[in-house]
């Protein structure tokens, strides 16, 4: 079994949102297309409360972008985003979400960031989405959404870490530095993600 999952496709990251990613918006259409090729199709949502700690509104004299140390490890700041209930946390209007089977909320704890769509960024607590794919006797996963260098690549490197064969569909992804997509890209071929293109998606899944 096949798994897509969408990363984060919520009106913060898409044009007109407080953290919006370059063109986020451009891949949706071909989201929607090509969800009928997968058996199975979850989502991620980033879910903050207004506390959150990645927030750089939350840390008095600190702009958004700046790097801070939050408990032991490196935090990128953050402008509010995806606040819980708020329209920027929102799924994207235009999104196909009919055959999403399951949503996993991530980032609730204001105390930790969480990027990925199985952990949060030190591995304290697991949301569930490993053992859900799991039990659906997922093999293959691919990765698509928002924001390429962040959710997306963090998302596909722990489900390499679970044993999952790990595809990223590069056209539909956008990320917020692209030089930072690139360098994050090296370490995940490193650790076997592939990536591909979504016209090649059928020709992968044909080997099934
Ligand atoms: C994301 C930064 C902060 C993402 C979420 O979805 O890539 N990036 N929160
Ligand atoms: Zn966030």
């Amino acid at each position: 079994m096949n798994a897509l999952i969408l990363v984060d496709i919520q009106n913060d990251f898409l044009p007109s949102g407080s953290l919006a990613v370059n063109d986020g918006d451009h891949i949706i259409a071909t989201i929607n297309r090509i969800q009928m090729a997968f058996d199975l199709l979850v989502a991620t949502q980033d879910w903050h409360p207004q506390a959150h700690k990645s927030f750089a509104s939350n840390h008095a004299g600190k702009k958004a972008f700046e790097v801070i140390n939050l408990n032991g490890m490196p935090q990128v700041l953050w402008p509010d985003h995806c606040i819980q209930g708020t329209r920027g946390s929102e799924f994207h209007s235009g999104l196909n979400m009919d055959k999403v089977e399951a949503i996993f909320r991530k980032g609730m704890d204001p105390k930790i960031d969480s990027y990925s769509g199985f952990y949060d960024n030190g591995y304290k607590k697991s949301t569930g989405l490993a053992g859900y794919l799991h039990e659906r006797n997922v093999d293959r996963v691919f990765v698509c959404g928002l924001a390429g260098d962040f959710c997306v690549a963090f998302t596909a490197k722990d489900s390499i870490k679970e044993d999952f064969e790990t595809y990223v569909i590069e056209d539909v992804i956008k990320s917020i530095d692209e030089d930072g997509y690139q360098r994050i890209k090296t370490q995940l071929e490193k650790v076997g993600v592939k990536f591909i293109n979504s016209d090649q998606i059928v020709g992968v899944l044909g080997g099934e």
